[in-house]
Parts: C-alpha cells; structure tokens; sequence
C-alpha cells in the first residue's frame, strides 16, 4: 500500500496567505480541516505531533480507553464512514481510536492540509489589516484571517514539582507523552504517582508486567467499572441501522450522549429500592451510573447515598481492609473530580506485587539514584510513571503567546480567569475561535458531538462572512461578561465546586479557580448557539474590512 500523504507534501502556498489556520489535528482538528476545505477555504493546520490523532496521539500509555462507548465516541458526518468502520470493543482503547483517526485523515485525504511535528508558539492579530500572523516552530510565519484552535482541553501536559525528582536516576515516563514505540516493564520495580483516570486505567496493565508495582496515592478517586467486551455483529447491525436516531439523540441530551438521565430524585425512592436502581446502573458500567438518579450532583444527601453505595463496592473487591480504607475517597463528592471507569483497579490491589502508598500520610521526601523516599521509608524503583495530569481548559490557549487588539495577550485578558463568549470566541480576539473553549460544554459533553456542533457553527458563521463581505467578527465585552456570568451562576448550584479538581484549575498553583465548563447541558447549549446565529450572531460585533 501506497504511504499516506503526509504533511510534507503540501505544497507551498506562495504567499504563506491562509483564510484559516486551524492549531491542532486530534478529533477537532481534522473535522475541522475537513469541513472548512470542503467549503472552499484555503486551510493549513499545525500539529505539534508527527501524525494525526492530538490527545490519543500522545496518551499511548498502557490501558488508555475511551470511557465513551465506541459506536457514539466517533464522527457522524459522513454515513459511508459510520457505515464501514467496525469498532472491536464496547470501549476502544487508545491503539484503535487512532487507527480511526489515521482511517478518517486519509479517506477524506486530510494529511495534505496538516504540517505534522509543528507547533503554532505565537498569533498576532494584525489590526492594521485585520488578519492573524502566526508563528510557528519552525520559525515559519503564515498570516491568516480566522484562527482556530482545536488544540483541545487536555493537551497541556502537567509537569509537577514533586521533591527530588531531578535526581531521580530510573526511567521517568509521562502517561500524557508516552513513548510511542512503548515502555516495557518485564521484570522492572515500577512506582506510579497519580490516580487520575490515566493512573487507574495504567496501574492494572502496569501491574501485570512489572515485577512490583508501587502505587503514590494523594487523592483517593472513585472508580466506577466498564464492563468492556468486544462488540457483537447484532448490535453493530443494529446501531448502523439507527445511527440517525442515535446521532440525533446525542446532539438534543445534556451529556452529548444518546441515553436518558433519570427524571428521579434519589431522595424519592425508599433505601432498598435506591440501592436496586443503584445496583443497575453499576452493572451497565460506566458514566451511565451517574444518571441513575436526577440529583446526584446537585443534592449532597443524595450524592452522599451514590457514594455509599460504592464504597461497599470497594471493600467488598479489596481484600485487605486497609488497604480498602485507603482507597475510599474522603475528601470530594462523588462524581466531583471526573470518576475514572476502569474494571481491574482495586482489584489490582489484591495482587502480591503491588504496594499502596498513601502521600496524605506519608508525603515524598526526595529521591535519589533509584530510589524514591517517603516519610514511611524508602522504595527502590527501576521506573517512575507520572500520571499526574494536565493543565487543562485554558492550558492548551495558553502556552501560545496569543495577542489581540492593542496586542493584549490573552493571559492578561484571562488573569483572573477564562472569559470567552459560548466558549466560542474572546472580545478583544477577533476571528479567534475556540473549539470545545473555556465555557462550553466541553470536557462534560461526548467529545465528537461537542466538535461537530462547534466546528459547523464556525464553518457556518465563516460561510455567512464570506457572503456578506464581513471580515471580522469578535464577541462584545457585554456577551461576553453575562456569559461567564451566567456559567459562574449554574455551576454555582452544583457540588462540582467543593472538589479541587483540574475543571478548577486546582491542580495548576497559581491558577485562578473557576470552574472551566459550562454546565447548562449540551442540547441547551448547542440550542442557543444556533439561536444566537440566526438572530444574525447577536452578542457578537461584526466588521467590515477597510479595504
Ligand atoms: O489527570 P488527573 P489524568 N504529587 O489530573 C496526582 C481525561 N482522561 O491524566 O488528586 C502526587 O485527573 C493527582 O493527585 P490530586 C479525563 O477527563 C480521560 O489522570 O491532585 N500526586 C491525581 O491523582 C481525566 O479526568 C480518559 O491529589 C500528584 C493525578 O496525579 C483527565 O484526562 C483517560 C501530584 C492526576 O490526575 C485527566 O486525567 C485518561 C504531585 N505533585 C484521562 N500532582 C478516558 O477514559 C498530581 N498528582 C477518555
């Protein structure tokens, strides 16, 4: 077989002279490309990786899965493509989605829009001709008249301080840059810090490999299984068969995703009936358990009974009660930080080879050749796994110098927060567009139904510029303010605020703490944003070029 197009091959553009760039080829990226090409727009993306595929490009590490079932975690713009791709398992694994991306890429010939292994480090808005210059790593500049990021929400590796690891003479692997050729950990004394959702879905493959396994716990995180097996032809016939309702499904719920969440409070059915109704959901696996009830992240007593539930859960799978008590969170609502889903981890803990340490207890101390210390003693490791997160939300906007009108950086416009209009564009930034922004939906919604619904309403509004002779459009400070109002308002009524996790920012010191996501639901949301167009982009100013 022919090698696919890669973005070597893009041939020059004399001029450097685009009418989009688009930052980014994971999921947003390459619909992106492939809608805004399909218009007839001249468009170049920058990848800072070598091939397609963004956050399931890098995040290669063992036992990375989707925790979105596979036949609605993918695209729907094309039917022949939701047709002839078969997914192996209910829940696909890293390898699989990015054959599918790869699929996607080269079926739509998308690579020859892509420069591969090329950041975007800088965008300079141009006020004097009202198009974007932007920079790259490569030293290259292109200008441009609409930016788009589709750098994503968890791109932005976290590097944390954590004492001596400097000096730390074993193999340091990040979960979020694992090497692609892969790690091997065949006889090796391995230590992971991190039980984030990369941690837990890591340490049961890690576990199996490695001679010992150490696992460095500060937060305990609750676990909610996935109940993964291969797909059935049967239910594969039945989904291509309904694929429009399905689409349409998740395009109108909160979650993006085509199943209901109950109408029912928690609190309306007596105890045994709520732990049956519990007990269900448990056994679909999955984020599902978390629709089991209406009130579960809006009402303490009700989340509290969630919680109960699954800390039977744990100590019934942990054989050492201990250990068990350990890896029952104390210190956020369930559901809070997002909940990992994964089938083998506590179990994991019941095997011989693998150690619990607890850094509330016992924080590290320092490290030194191969060894990593704590206040409880000393762990010889041959291998260190950092699952330890990104920078998420705004990181990914962030590590670009991005400046605007009166080259305003967007860090100072975003020091005491994101501030953005839908989550779709900055006041200050014209034609900067943000998919899946600060404020959208975002991370709480099924990731392609999020991308599609964003990209369209961009592809959209470029298309109604072009034939109104518009050339710039940006949000007005007063759109924009009640927007972070109001976002700051629903989440307000949540009990997502009293856990410090990365929708915060918490996990960033320094970082102002804002809660980063919509929470209005997905189908309202998209609602408005088509309202918003139709009333001819209200709440967003529109310009006429000067030449
Ligand atoms: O990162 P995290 P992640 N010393 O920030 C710990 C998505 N995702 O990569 O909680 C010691 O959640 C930190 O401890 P604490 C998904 O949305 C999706 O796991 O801050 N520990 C925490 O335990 C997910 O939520 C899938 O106390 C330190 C961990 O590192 C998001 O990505 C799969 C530390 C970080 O957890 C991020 O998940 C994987 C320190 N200095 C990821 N610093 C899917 O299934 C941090 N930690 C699709």
């Amino acid at each position: 077989m022919a090698e696919p197009e890669r973005g070597a091959d893009i041939p020059p553009d004399a001029r450097g002279d685009f009418d989009a760039i688009v930052i980014g080829s994971g999921f947003a990226g390459l619909y992106a490309v492939y809608k805004f090409t399909r218009m007839g727009f001249r468009v170049r993306a920058f990848e800072k990786g070598e091939d397609v595929g963004g956050v399931w490009y890098w995040n290669r590490y063992p036992g990375a899965r989707c925790d979105c079932e596979s036949y609605y975690y993918s695209y729907s713009f094309s039917d022949e493509l939701q047709q002839e791709w078969d997914w192996s398992l209910r829940y696909s694994e890293q390898p699989e989605i990015l054959r599918y991306l790869g699929h996607v890429a080269d079926r739509f010939e998308l690579r020859r829009h892509i420069q591969f292994s090329t950041a975007v480090t800088a965008a300079a808005f141009d006020e004097r001709t009202g198009r974007w210059r932007v920079t790259t790593s490569s030293g290259e500049v292109v200008t441009s008249q609409f930016v788009i990021s589709a750098a994503g929400c968890l791109s932005e590796v976290q590097k944390p301080e954590i004492p001596g690891l400097e000096a730390f003479e074993g193999d340091i692997h990040y979960t979020a840059a694992w090497p692609p050729e892969g790690v091997d950990f065949t006889g090796l004394d391995v230590g992971i810090v991190g039980t984030g959702a990369s941690g837990v879905q890591a340490v049961p493959r890690i576990a199996r490999q490695a001679r010992r396994l150490t696992v460095f716990q500060r937060t305990a995180n609750w676990v909610i299984p996935v109940w993964n097996h291969a797909t059935t032809t049967d239910f594969d016939r039945w989904v291509k068969a309904h694929y429009s309702e399905i689409r349409e499904k998740c395009r109108r719920s909160p979650g993006a995703v085509p199943f209901d969440m109950s109408r029912q409070s928690a609190l309306a059915v007596p105890d045994d009936q709520r732990r049956e109704i519990f007990q269900k959901y448990w056994e679909i696996g999955g984020t599902r358990f978390f629709s089991a009830f209406s009130d579960l992240f809006s009402n303490r007593t009700a989340n509290e009974a969630a919680a109960d539930f699954v800390r039977d859960r744990i100590r019934a799978i942990v054989e050492d009660p201990d250990v068990a008590e350990r890896l029952i969170p104390t210190d956020h609502p369930i559901g809070t930080k997002r909940p990992p889903i994964d089938d083998d981890y506590y179990a994991t803990f019941n095997r011989q080879n693998v150690t619990l340490v607890d850094l509330r207890r016992a924080p590290i101390t320092g490290m030194g050749g191969r060894t990593v210390t704590t206040l409880e003693g000393a762990h010889s490791l041959d291998a260190l796994v950092l699952a330890t997160g990104f920078d998420a939300i705004t990181g990914p906007l962030l590590a670009i110098d991005i400046r605007g009108r009166d080259g305003v950086t967007l860090r100072q416009a975003w020091r005491e927060g994101a501030r953005t209009y839908l989550g779709l564009g900055v006041a200050g930034f014209p034609n900067l567009f943000t998919i899946t922004g600060p404020l959208s939906p975002s991370v709480l919604a099924n990731m392609p139904t999020a991308v599609e619904q964003h990209v369209d309403w961009i592809a959209r509004c470029m298309d109604h510029m072009r034939s109104t002779r518009i050339g710039l459009i940006e949000p007005s400070e007063t759109a924009q303010d009640e927007w972070v109002a109001h976002t700051a308002e629903v989440a307000s009524h949540s009990l997502y605020l009293e856990a410090n996790s990365w929708y915060l920012g918490s996990n960033i010191p320094g970082k102002p703490r804002q809660f980063g996501v919509y929470l209005g639901g997905f189908g309202a949301y998209s609602e408005r944003c088509d309202a918003v167009a139709e009333r001819g982009y209200e709440g967003f100013r529109l310009g006429i070029l000067a030449s």
